[in-house]
């Protein structure tokens, strides 16, 4: 029977990459973010492959969120796969520096986020027994780094959530597992210092980063296991990476 899987943060990076990879393996898709563009022209590039729901929403705008969900289309309200990616860093600041208009946003983005998209899509999990979702975490919710500490503390979130969500999610037969990578060259570093693309680049170059693709393949390995299997927790480096703070540049 032919999955169906909802990705939030599908019009860049690893959310768009991981939609590529599904619609390529037959995955019905319902694909999200904010920037209609982008969204209407997956729709186009995938729609030949799969079929695919674009839906335009802020994740951590609660009201839009529901209404979302509860006006999804009768033959799009059973979702197998749950992939919460939607996110990103805002800034790269001391605590004392640190910009609070900056802080709401990870804190509303990445962990209050994920948690309203989480709590629409659950119940018709629990209804059928059975799920997946898989929550994209970060070196930066294993480890802090010197100016990270909101983001690092939302991913941190994450993986706590991650952990809560397994456990009180066993008894109804869903898997739930989280995806941390390294450094990956996507729009992350262009979101975190606001449009300055040379600062952005300078993150990447030096060492080969990971592609959005080769987490994509990997989020797919994982959602592909036969139902026994539930890969709980990766961590993604790119080889020249060792740790959040530990890379070899040529
Ligand atoms: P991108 O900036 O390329 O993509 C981020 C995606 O999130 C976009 O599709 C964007 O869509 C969406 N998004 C951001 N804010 C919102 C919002 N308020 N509501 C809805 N959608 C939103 O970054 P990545 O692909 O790198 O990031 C994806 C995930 O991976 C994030 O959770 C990030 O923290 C995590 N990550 C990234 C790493 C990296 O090195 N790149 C490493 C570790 C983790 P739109 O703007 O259209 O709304
Ligand atoms: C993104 C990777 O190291 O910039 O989560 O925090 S890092």
């Amino acid at each position: 029977m032919t999955k169906t899987a909802l990705i939030t943060g599908a019009t860049s990076g690893i959310g768009r990459a991981t939609a590529q990879e599904f619609a390529k393996n037959g995955i019905r898709l319902i694909l999200t973010g904010r920037r209609t563009d982008r969204l209407d022209e997956l729709k186009k590039e995938l729609g030949e492959q799969t079929e695919v729901l674009t839906l335009e929403f802020d994740v951590s705008d609660r009201e839009k969120v529901n209404e979302v969900f509860e006006n999804l289309p009768q033959d799009w309200k059973q979702i197998d796969i749950l992939i919460n990616n939607a996110g990103n860093a805002h800034g790269l600041s001391s605590i004392q520096d640190g910009d609070i208009d900056d802080w709401d946003k990870m804190m509303d983005i990445n962990v209050k986020g994920l948690l309203y998209v989480s709590k629409a899509v659950i119940p018709s999990m629990i209804e059928k027994s059975s799920g997946h979702i898989i929550n994209i975490g970060s070196i930066a919710g294993k480890e802090v780094y010197p100016n990270g500490n909101v983001y690092c503390a939302s991913k941190h979130a994450v993986d706590a959530l991650t952990q809560g969500m397994r456990i009180d999610l066993n008894a109804h037969g869903i898997k739930v597992g989280a995806v941390h990578p390294g450094l990956v060259e996507t729009e992350f570093s262009e979101v975190r210092f606001k449009g300055d693309t040379v600062r952005a680049k300078g993150v990447y170059t030096g060492y080969e980063p990971l592609k959005p693709e080769d987490i994509a393949d990997i989020i797919y390995f994982i959602v592909s296991r036969p139902y026994h299997v539930n890969i709980a927790d990766l961590l993604v480096f790119p080889t020249a990476q060792a740790s959040a703070t530990v890379l070899k540049k040529d």
